[in-house]
């Protein structure tokens, strides 16, 4: 698949925490016109799990092949826990 963009500011990716795949991450973060965005990285479906393993998920994605500032926030899009701790590092971060 091919992407075009334009004039983007930051970049939000939203995974289901028992579907994690650095494929797309990776590739996006290769790209030229996306490296002065900030990488906010949402694990979504947290309340589903027992526990996340920190060390797992940073393995998972390969974050230390990330280019660009990067932060890692599990997330509840059914509590909302996490949402907006993540959308404040993004706003600072811009
Ligand atoms: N328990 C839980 N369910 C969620 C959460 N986010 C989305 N869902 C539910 O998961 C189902 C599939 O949604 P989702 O995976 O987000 O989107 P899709 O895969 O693009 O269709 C829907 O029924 C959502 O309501 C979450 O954080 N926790
Ligand atoms: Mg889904």
């Amino acid at each position: 698949m091919q992407y075009f963009f334009t004039n983007i500011k930051a970049v939000i990716i939203v995974f289901d925490v028992q579907n994690l795949s650095s494929d797309l991450l990776l590739k996006l973060s290769n790209y030229e016109e996306l490296q002065n965005a900030p990488f906010l990285i949402l694990i979504n479906k947290i309340d589903q799990i027992v526990e996340p393993v920190l060390n797992e998920i940073f393995q998972m994605l390969e974050t230390d092949k990330i280019k660009q500032k990067w932060r890692i926030q599990m997330c509840s899009a059914k509590t909302g826990l996490g949402v907006w701790e993540g959308l404040d590092w993004l706003d600072k971060n811009l």
